[in-house]
């Protein structure tokens, strides 16, 4: 870093317990104990309004979690946006390549070691898991580029990918959702459901609570419960971000 070369600009917005827009550029490092040779931000917490935390990595060669992330009531998912990784669901380890994911149950920890000679890049995630009667949930890998993307609401230019079993035992989903430039959500959503979402690809107009915003690769979005929610995918290549969904569970009272 040095000094700037113009005004300082952000596009971030934050409304805490209503929605973020958390753009690259204002994005500091921040020390998890844990993690060694890592760039990290906390990105959605509790402190913004969110039931879950996530986080981006650079994972440097070498980088690691050996002490385990997770486990003990929480469960974990990891996503690798680029290089490799391996990711360990306590004893049972994977090569992740870009696209590919691991999702740890809540009686695992997760562990993380970048073996080679080019950093990685992931987006991680963890949430308390709340139990449904004796129900488990279990170990979940995979890789998004060997998943057939399907039509999402009947739309053709709007595609998802499910990344996690739709089994009531889990009470989370990730998803990809992916909008060929001019295509968008067929209404704008208000739902009881959170999102952590990070950009993948492209560039978008995001409605986030009724505020049209744009959007593009590397941005990070955070709708609390309830906050209206929609997209116009726009440019030259389809707007597609990864996103997490809370499923599957009758609210508490
Ligand atoms: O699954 C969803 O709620 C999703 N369509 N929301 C979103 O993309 N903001
Ligand atoms: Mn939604």
């Amino acid at each position: 870093m040095a000094y700037p070369k113009g005004l300082l600009t952000n596009r971030s917005i934050v409304k805490k317990n209503n929605y973020a827009l958390i753009s690259a550029e204002g994005r500091v490092n921040n020390i998890v104990p844990g993690f060694e040779g890592c760039e990290m931000t906390i990105l959605a917490s509790p402190k913004l309004g969110a039931g879950f935390v996530d986080y981006i990595i650079k994972m440097n060669p070498d980088g690691k979690n050996e002490k385990g992330f997770g486990g003990n009531g929480v469960e974990t998912f990891v996503y690798c946006i680029e290089g490799n990784v391996t990711a360990s669901a306590d004893d049972e380890s994977f090569k992740l390549t870009a696209g590919g994911y691991l999702y740890c149950p809540p009686d695992k920890k997760m562990y993380l070691k970048n073996t080679e000679k080019e950093p990685c890049r992931l987006f991680l995630y963890k949430k308390r898991y709340e139990k449904l009667d004796d129900m488990k949930t279990w170990v979940v890998t995979g890789n998004v580029n060997e998943m057939e993307y399907r039509i999402y609401e009947d739309m053709k230019n709007v595609l998802i990918k499910d990344l996690l079993p739709t089994d009531l035992a889990f009470d989370m989903n990730m998803h990809i959702l992916s909008f060929e430039p001019g295509a968008c959500h067929p209404f704008i959503e208000t739902h009881y459901q959170e999102h952590g979402a990070y950009v993948l690809t492209g560039q978008g107009v995001y409605n986030l609570d009724n505020e049209w915003i744009p959007v593009e690769k590397e941005d990070y979005m955070f709708m609390s419960a309830y906050s209206l929610q929609a997209a116009y995918g726009v440019g030259r290549e389809p707007f597609a971000y990864i996103y997490s969904k809370d499923c599957n569970r009758d609210p508490e009272i």
